[in-house]
């Protein structure tokens, strides 16, 4: 589902109107007391709200929505509310009726897994995060090395502490990091011009001027958290290691993008099965810069809020293999998209040589793919456009089995449940 065009909000019908919580939109054009005109009808009516909601309209520059919640005694109190605001505003949805008082305007069915409904919610991610090596066998370079071990732990107790809205605190890295990135930098530029897409490519010397990237410097999240919000919305989040797959693509729902702060080690510059900092800095970062990209992962992110977990399994695979593994068409020729592609100077040269094996980008086909997580890909699957990949994969989920869908709202940053699908 979109975000926030009044097109694409479901509306009651008269036969599904119950009373209990009531969520109303409805679209007004701005002229003084034109708001308090539609509260006073509301007033009229003896009817106390518990929420109100505005923002300017997506469709036209002079008009505002409102969203307002209230307490329905009967199913035909909100039908009189609907039409006496019908009377005086441009358009009236009854977005979700039935619901719990204090609840989100309706309700999902029990069964429903947990899933974060405001942006502080991800506070609960934040230990919930996989052992070093535990899916990844004792193939981890660092895995022996007790001095490599205690500098993760230094550097995950910032994730660990982390809350929303707190700025991410500096890492001061050592020599020997720095020289891992130095070498990982260095390597990957000279790649970039024949192998990167053209949106990583418009915005890496972007990163350069204003967030510190550079042969002899690892940037910080924070002042790139900060350039990803100016551009998309994007924020990061310091992670402290493998979230599971569920909490991880919850996260893009908010367009948040949980990010590790270590990096690889020394030992393995061009290759690691994990992400690291520069993972998520030269791979991920230039990625979510690019407004269809942004919307493409927040689509993923939306339609695993509370999805089965075959579902989940489903979502996983198909980022797996677009913002991971993902390969594009551009022209007449392929490119990597991917992150997990573009921070692997190794993988990168591989990924488009002729040893692997390149398939179109069809969402449900490649749910179902199984993939190796410690090696190269022996299949990678090819988008033809960053919007064409977005329309499939919303296509896709609308055909996965949650009962209700969702939307984000930007401006209380948290997510708002629609009544069907
Ligand atoms: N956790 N921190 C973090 N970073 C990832 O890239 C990541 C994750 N958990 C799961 C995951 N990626 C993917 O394997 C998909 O399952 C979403
Ligand atoms: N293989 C990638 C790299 O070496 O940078 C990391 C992939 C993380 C999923
Ligand atoms: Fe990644």
């Amino acid at each position: 589902m979109s975000v926030s065009s009044p097109a694409h909000l479901h509306k009651c019908t008269d036969a599904t109107i119950v009373p209990g919580k009531t969520t109303i939109h409805f679209t007004i054009t701005d002229k003084v007391g034109a708001l308090d005109e539609c509260l006073a009808a509301i007033k009229a009516m003896n009817i106390s709200l518990t929420r109100i909601e505005s923002r300017p309209s997506k469709t036209s520059e002079f008009d505002y929505e409102f969203f307002v919640d209230f307490e329905a005694a009967t199913s035909k109190q909100v039908l009189e509310v609907s039409k006496s605001l019908e009377a005086i505003s441009k358009q009236v949805h009854v977005v979700g009726t039935g619901g719990v008082a204090g609840a989100t305007s309706t309700d999902i069915p029990d069964s429903t897994p947990w899933f974060p409904r405001k942006m502080i919610d991800l506070d609960t991610f934040a230990d919930k995060v996989l052992e070093m090596g535990e899916e990844l066998d004792a193939d981890h370079p660092g895995a022996k090395d007790a001095v490599y071990r205690a500098r993760r732990s230094e550097i995950t107790k910032i994730a660990k502490t982390y809350k929303t809205g707190q700025p991410i605190p500096h890492v001061e890295y050592t020599a020997v990091e720095k020289e891992t990135w130095t070498t990982v930098f260095n390597k990957l530029i000279t790649m970039f011009p024949n192998y990167a897409c053209r949106e990583h490519q418009y915005v890496f010397p972007l990163l350069i001027q204003n967030c510190g990237y550079g042969p002899d410097n690892i940037p910080q999240l924070d002042g790139v958290s900060k350039f990803l919000k100016d551009c998309t919305g994007f924020t990061l989040r310091p992670v402290m290691g493998l979230l599971t797959s569920r909490d991880f693509l919850n996260g893009l729902a908010f367009r948040v993008f949980h990010s590790t702060q270590y990096i690889r080690h020394h030992s393995k510059p061009l290759y690691t099965p994990e992400p690291d900092v520069c993972h998520e800095l030269l791979g991920h970062v230039p990625l979510f810069a690019n407004p269809d990209f942004a919307d493409f992962s927040q689509e993923i992110g939306l339609a695993s809020l509370g999805a089965s977990d075959d579902d989940i399994e489903r979502l996983a695979t198909i980022y797996w293999f677009t913002v991971e593994f993902g390969i594009c068409r551009q022209g007449d020729q392929l490119r990597a998209y991917g992150a997990g592609l573009l921070s692997s100077f190794g993988e990168l040269e591989y990924c488009l040589s002729d040893k692997p094996e390149v398939r179109p980008f069809e969402p449900s086909k490649v749910a179902q793919q199984k993939y190796p997580i410690t090696e190269y890909q022996p299949v990678y699957f090819v988008a033809e456009s960053f919007k064409d990949a977005q329309m499939r994969v919303r296509e896709f989920a609308n055909s996965l089995s949650r009962p209700f869908s969702v939307r984000y709202n930007a401006y209380t940053e948290s997510i708002e449940i629609l009544d069907s699908k």
